[in-house]
Parts: structure tokens; C-alpha cells; sequence
């Protein structure tokens, strides 16, 4: 199974793959050498000045075994996604990044909340950002909207679309919502049960254009929030999609 991870310039795709590579996640784990992205002593990243594709390899371990998903990983120098300019500018770069997600067989959209979500006392403890770095939930809906005809126009013949608000640290109790939904507690396929709880939850703003969305496409958008500082929600969409394929 190939999967590919996309989201707009700073939304968080490089700090999940280092994430996913460092010892912390129980089932999920980034097999392929990062050393070029980051160094492992600092911990500082490296910034994407060109664009970077990649091919990962992501073993998951389920109880029936190991599972290992190859991953593509598409960073481009961040206008690619929010920018209709960019994509004049690089046709030839745009072009393969539709050709590469429409060959997927499983997406996964990363997007940063909006600013309504974000609670100002948990920003602090990083110190370097505030709220109005984040989008209005209009703009934030827009830019979703945005997605959703990226994937109309682009993913006919994907399998899974799996969206998550990343950075979930700065607008919940990330605790208390991994103890709720943490892979043990997922067993017994309440999978379906996690997606309508997030949904309901932190995508309440863009309920029309989801529900307009899925009422025109058999695949149904799947949803998740996920941060670098818990492991358990974090590994959670790569737990989702080599579920999915254990079980075809
Ligand atoms: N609070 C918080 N910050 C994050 C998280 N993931 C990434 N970041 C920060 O977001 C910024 C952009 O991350 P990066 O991985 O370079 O984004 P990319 O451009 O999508 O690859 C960096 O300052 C990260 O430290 C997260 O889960 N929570
Ligand atoms: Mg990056």
C-alpha cells in the first residue's frame, strides 16, 4: 500500500515522520534513515527549501502481525498547496504532485486548527507563537473546502482519505483524549465511533461541506487529530490504514 502525507508549509509533516522514527509510538514506526531531515542531537529540523519527496517505510505492529506501509512523503517549499500562483509558476512540479497523490491508494491531509480552537494557556508553553498565526475558522472552512475539490478532482480512485488537525496540544487535553481513544482502547472496532467523536468535535465548523462531500463520493472521509507530543494519537491514522489493509 502506498500512502501519501500532504498539508500546507509549516503544518507539521516532517516533525510527524521524525516523530514516527523516534522510539515512543508502541505500534508505529518509521523505518527509513532520517538523518538528512534532522539532527538527531539537537532535534532541530532541517527547513524544506526545495522539494522533497521521499519514500518511507512505516511498519506497524498488530496483533496479527507486522505491517509495513510505504509511504510518500511529498514536501514541497510550501506554496504548492495553498497557492494557485505557485502552480503557474510550477506546472510541472503541480502536475506530478496530482499524479503522484491520484496513484495513492490512501491520502493522509494534515491542517493545523483554526484560531476559535486554540486555547491561549496552552500556546505559552511553547512561548513562539499566538493565536493569530492560526487561520479564522471562515478561512480555515475555506481552505478545507479548498482540499475537499483537490480530492474531488484528484482522488477518484483512492481508497482512504484520512484528514487530521494536527498540533491537537494546542486546543485539547491531549491526555485525557488518548487515554479515551488510544489503540487499546480502539480495539472491538470503535474506529467508527473515534471518527464520528472527532468529527462532531473539532470539525463541527466545516460540517456542511463535509456532509455535501460525502454525500458525492462512496469513500468516506475519515478523521483524527494528532500531535508530536503524544504518541497514542499520533500513531493512530497509520494503526487505521494498515488495519484496513490487514484486512483485505
Ligand atoms: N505545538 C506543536 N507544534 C508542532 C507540532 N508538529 C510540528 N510543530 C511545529 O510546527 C512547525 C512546522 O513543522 P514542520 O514539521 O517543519 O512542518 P512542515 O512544513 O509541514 O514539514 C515547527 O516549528 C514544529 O515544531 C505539534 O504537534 N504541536
Ligand atoms: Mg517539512
Amino acid at each position: 500500500m502506498s500512502v501519501v502525507v500532504i498539508g500546507d508549509r509549516l503544518v507539521g509533516k516532517t516533525s510527524m515522520v521524525i516523530a514516527l522514527h523516534d522510539p515512543g509510538t508502541k505500534h508505529v514506526k518509521v523505518l527509513t534513515d532520517l538523518k538528512k531531515y534532522y539532527d538527531p542531537d539537537t532535534g532541530l529540523i532541517a527547513g524544506t527549501s526545495k522539494k522533497e519527496e521521499e519514500t518511507l517505510l512505516v511498519e506497524v505492529k498488530l496483533p496479527g502481525g507486522e505491517r509495513q506501509i510505504q509511504v510518500r512523503w511529498i514536501d514541497t517549499n510550501g506554496e504548492a498547496w495553498s497557492n494557485k500562483e505557485w502552480r503557474k509558476i510550477y506546472p510541472d512540479a503541480w502536475q506530478g504532485i496530482q499524479t503522484e497523490v491520484s496513484q495513492s491508494q490512501a491520502v493522509l491531509l494534515l491542517l493545523p486548527p483554526h484560531r476559535t480552537m486554540i486555547q491561549p494557556h496552552l500556546l505559552d508553553v511553547d512561548g513562539n507563537s499566538n493565536p493569530d498565526d492560526f487561520a479564522r475558522p471562515d478561512a480555515w472552512t475555506n481552505n478545507l473546502a479548498s482540499w475537499l475539490q483537490f480530492f474531488n478532482q484528484n482522488c477518484a480512485t483512492v481508497q482512504h482519505i484520512l484528514i487530521s488537525i494536527h498540533k491537537a496540544d494546542l486546543f485539547c487535553d491531549i491526555q485525557a483524549e488518548a487515554q479515551r481513544w488510544r489503540y487499546e482502547q480502539l480495539k472491538g472496532l470503535r474506529w467508527i465511533e473515534y471518527n464520528e467523536y472527532i468529527r462532531n468535535t473539532y470539525f463541527n465548523k466545516a460540517d456542511d461541506i463535509i456532509r455535501e462531500y460525502n454525500r458525492q463520493h462512496s469513500t468516506s472521509l475519515r478523521f483524527f487529530i494528532t500531535t508530536i507530543k503524544n504518541p497514542s494519537l499520533l500513531e493512530l491514522p497509520w494503526i487505521h490504514l494498515a488495519s484496513y489493509l490487514a484486512h483485505k
